[in-house]
């Protein structure tokens, strides 16, 4: 794995995450994996929505960023790649920025096979607004929105994708470096739909709001919820109570 991924950072930027966030890990794991493949990141566009996922791009990345509408990067995404279909097309936004407010975006973009690679800063909540419920949020999980315990199950992005029709789906935690640079690798050297999505860790607010004491307690939490898809039992994408299955789920 190359060490030269600070390169693509925009100079003077402050990286604008917590400290212990997971979204700064999958930033660096992002530009390692364009590093590694030796793309021209010039002949690249970088699409993000609202929240702190959003961020990983912009402010971050040295290149063509586009900072949509909350829900809207996908979209925007597609819009480029038709106009530009020379252009690599990388969307990084957040859980709730992908799957809720933009998750019709999502699933029909999978369905119609752009030519996009979407990668999800998953934290299982919304972060930026303070820590509120998702469609990623385990079942049990305290946030600002459920006090008493989130009681519905966490969509599984992976399957979802697939199901609809992505070309690529993979899960990696964001400590998991070299597998999820690898899937960064392969989703955006597939032609069609790819998917990756990176579980990381926010420690400020749904740490918080789970009585997570600190940086720690929040990346354990989220170990404890996660299973390899060789250990797991098959078919591999149905979420197993709070389980997170990592791996590849498609590769077509
Ligand atoms: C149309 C619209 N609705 C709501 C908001 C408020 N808002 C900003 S970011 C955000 C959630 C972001 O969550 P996620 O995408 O998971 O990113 P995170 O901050 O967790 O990384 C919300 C609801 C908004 N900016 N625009
Ligand atoms: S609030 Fe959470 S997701 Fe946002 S920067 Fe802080 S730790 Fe990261
Ligand atoms: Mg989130």
């Amino acid at each position: 794995m190359s060490a030269d991924w600070r390169r693509y950072l925009r100079p003077g930027v402050t990286l604008p995450f917590c400290p212990g966030c997971g979204h700064r890990l999958l930033l660096r794991h992002l530009l390692t994996a364009i590093d590694d493949m030796g793309m021209d990141i010039d002949q690249m566009l970088f699409v993000s929505g609202i929240g702190c996922g959003g961020w990983i791009p912009s402010p971050c990345i040295n290149a063509d960023t586009l900072h949509c509408l909350h829900g809207r990067a996908v979209p925007f995404a597609v819009g480029a790649k038709l106009a530009n279909p020379a252009l690599t097309t990388v969307v990084v936004s957040g859980d709730g920025d992908l799957a809720d407010i933009g998750g019709n975006h999502l699933i029909h973009a999978a369905r119609r096979n752009y030519d996009i690679t979407v990668i999800c800063a998953n934290n299982m909540n919304y972060g930026m607004t303070g820590g509120q419920v998702c469609s990623t949020t385990p079942v049990g999980a305290t946030t600002h929105t459920t006090p008493d315990g989130n009681t519905f199950n966490p969509f599984d992005l992976c399957a979802l994708v697939r199901a609809a029709g992505a070309q690529y789906a993979a899960r990696y935690l964001v400590t998991q470096g070299p597998e999820l640079v690898g899937a960064i690798r392969r989703a955006i050297g597939i032609k069609g739909f790819s998917f990756v999505e990176a579980v990381s860790p926010c420690p400020t607010q749904f740490g918080r709001q789970n009585h997570l004491d600190g940086v720690k307690e929040a990346y354990a939490y989220v170990e404890a919820l996660t299973i390899g898809k060789a250990a797991c039992r098959e078919p591999a994408s149905p979420l197993d109570g709070r389980l997170l299955v990592t791996g590849e789920f498609a590769n077509e």
